[in-house]
């Protein structure tokens, strides 16, 4: 496969990050003949091309159990399809292809084909309702939607007049006449051509729209290029140890970017074998999965190590002792912070501890790891990977990075905490938000990026998360944006405010609370709640719903207007309140006092 022998990096960390050079990394990668790269191409023709296409690209296992191999050459084949069935739609260079869709091969197909043809995957969580697709799908400039027929008719129907620009709506399933102004994908693809030249593609034309939320507005969509692929090899094959003959298990959902970079391109651009799970968790699932399908190198999320953990057995007896889990070598975690216990549970129940590893939707691609050489440091992120520079930034009064005169300061005395940044720069680096370069420009300063996380950084350059700076709700890790449930809230007619926060959660992280102020003359009772619960499923999904509904008599809020989540944030949780000198004062229902000095 040829990325970064394992050796070096694995054995001496301070060596490899001395000689790492973007640029020879860059080298290894397959050129077009016109000189630029194309994501797809990595993940499939190159393997064709270098003799390995009868190889086993994906281990697809349904629902039932029963298993499916994949070859990249049958990935070539079907991928072809969909990229010829864009060129005969019409779909044009650049345009978004979105995808609503589980863990499942044409999941693959469509999004190796649109990256292949130099189109732009946008992929959704299938657990979203209606309206943060539609709002994603309007903001993306949607013109492709390829999902389910079940998924089509209870999420984007609903929704489909707000959607003028998109053109085509491709069917998965087989049964029965599509829907109206729906094709079905399988027929039109049946008859396609088995083979579709890569055109050409420049290193930095757009590939992936993956939309993240943040604190306020409209959720963003972070602009990834088809030369983000040399970050996903190479932090695959350091960060996460993967290697040649590897199988390679990442559980997180395709509509997030860890399902995207290391479910679906990493482990491909690395030509190993993948694991495809079209299931929902479950503790007996899971560890059959490792055992049968002898996974070596496993990349999963805190949330489900704990869901394991807490899964034991009244015997008390440990999972080796039931499943054969001698292949798996390597075990990963992201997205959310890891708690020590589930480092040492790991090695008692699993004979591996699990390495944190940390990154975003922005940067793309792994940036902090626990390395597979270096003993774990439980509770740590680990140290950024070869090629990257972090640093923490000393924050102004507003908890974010203090940026004077255009210059950041950088501590440097072990412990001190601060914003984490990234020197600018790598090759999987965001390179916009749609539609947005203001809200681009304001994540840069100095010629670092400011990612929003505080974290501090130990006396061996290792990196200890703290919190985030802002108000963003990682839920089981999801990301949700406050903004956003409020706002749907807001939409039922009882509703005359909502403040959204995370409320820690020993399980998921955090739960997404509302504390909801009612219209005058509404009465608040558990009827209503319940109502508010299913109108919040009903609009958001269950996985962006509040799980916790409080009425309250008030908000507070700032003299501009705003709620104050970290108020309620530090209420809930019984603690100081902070500074609250921007807090309005008068009374909560009135207009805020716009006109008040220094909020
Ligand atoms: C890949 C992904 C990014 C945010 C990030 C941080 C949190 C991610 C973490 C972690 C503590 C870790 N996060 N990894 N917090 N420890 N190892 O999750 O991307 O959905 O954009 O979330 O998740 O707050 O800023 P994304």
């Amino acid at each position: 496969m040829n990325v970064l022998p394992a050796d070096p990096v694995m054995a001496d960390y301070e060596r490899t990050r001395a000689v790492f050079d973007w640029r020879r990394e860059r080298s290894r990668l397959a050129e077009l003949p016109d000189g630029g790269v194309n994501m797809g191409y990595e993940c499939v023709d190159r393997h064709l091309r270098e003799g390995h296409g009868e190889h086993v690209a994906l281990r697809c296992v349904a629902r039932d159990g029963s298993v499916r191999p994949v070859t990249y050459a049958r990935l070539a084949q079907d991928s072809s399809r969909f990229a010829h069935l864009l060129d005969a739609l019409g779909v044009g260079p650049g345009e978004r292809v979105f995808t609503l869709l589980g863990r499942r091969y044409e999941l693959f197909t469509t999004v190796l084909g649109t990256l292949r043809a130099g189109r732009v995957v946008c992929p959704l969580f299938t657990a979203f309702g209606p309206e943060p697709i539609a709002l994603r799908m309007e903001l993306g400039d949607a013109t492709v939607l390829v999902t389910t027929r079940e998924s089509y008719e209870r999420k984007v129907a609903p929704i489909r007049s707000r959607l003028p620009r998109l053109r085509h709506v491709l069917l998965l399933d087989l049964d029965g006449d599509p829907p109206a102004d729906t094709l079905a994908l399988p027929a039109l693809t049946a008859s396609a051509p088995k083979t579709y030249d890569v055109g050409p593609t420049a290193s930095a034309d757009l590939a992936l729209l993956h939309f993240t939320s943040g604190t306020t507005g409209t959720p963003k969509g972070a602009m990834h290029v088809h030369e983000a692929v040399l970050a996903h090899r190479v932090t695959a094959a350091c960060a996460l140890d993967l290697r040649e003959g590897d199988v390679f298990w990442c559980t997180a959902d395709p509509g997030w970017v860890t399902g995207m970079s290391y479910g679906v391109v990493a482990p491909l651009a690395l030509g190993v074998t993948t694991v495809v799970d079209e299931g929902d968790f479950g503790p007996a699932r899971w560890y059959g999965i490792l055992s049968d399908q002898h996974v070596t190198v496993w990349y999963t999320a805190p949330t489900a190590l704990r869901m394991l953990m807490r899964a034991a057995p009244r015997d008390g007896a440990l999972p080796t002792e039931r499943y054969d889990l001698s292949s798996l070598r390597f075990a990963a975690s992201v997205g959310e912070p890891l708690n020590p216990e589930v480092v040492h549970w790991g090695r008692r129940a699993l004979g591996l501890p699990v390495h944190d590893t940390w990154w975003q939707t922005e940067t793309g691609a792994i940036m902090i790891a626990n390395f597979a050489a270096d003993p774990v440091r439980p509770g740590s992120m680990g140290r950024p990977v070869p090629g990257v520079e972090a640093a923490v930034l000393a924050c102004g009064e507003d908890g974010r990075a203090a940026i004077d005169e255009g210059h950041v300061r950088l501590l440097r005395q072990p412990g001190a905490q601060g914003e984490l940044a990234l020197r600018a720069g790598w090759p999987s680096m965001f390179r916009g938000y749609l539609h947005e370069p203001r809200r681009y420009e304001s994540c840069f300063a100095d010629g670092w990026y400011l990612t929003g996380d505080l974290v501090s950084r130990d006396a061996d350059g290792w990196f200890w998360f703290v919190g985030r700076a802002d108000d963003v709700i990682k839920s089981a890790g999801h990301l949700i944006g406050p903004f956003e449930v409020e706002s749907a809230l807001m939409e039922h007619p009882a509703v005359a405010e909502a403040g959204v926060i995370g409320r820690p959660d020993p399980l998921a992280g955090a739960i997404v609370k509302a504390f909801v102020l009612l219209r005058p003359d509404v009465h608040a009772g558990a009827e209503l709640r319940r109502e508010l619960h299913a109108f919040g499923r009903r609009r958001l999904g269950p996985a962006v719903a509040p799980r916790e509904i409080e009425f309250v008599e008030d908000l507070p809020h700032t003299r501009s207007g705003k709620v104050m989540r970290r108020l309620l944030r530090a209420r809930e949780l019984g603690l100081p309140e902070g500074d609250v000198s921007t807090l309005e004062t008068r009374e909560p229902s009135g207009t805020p006092d716009t006109t008040a000095k220094g909020s």
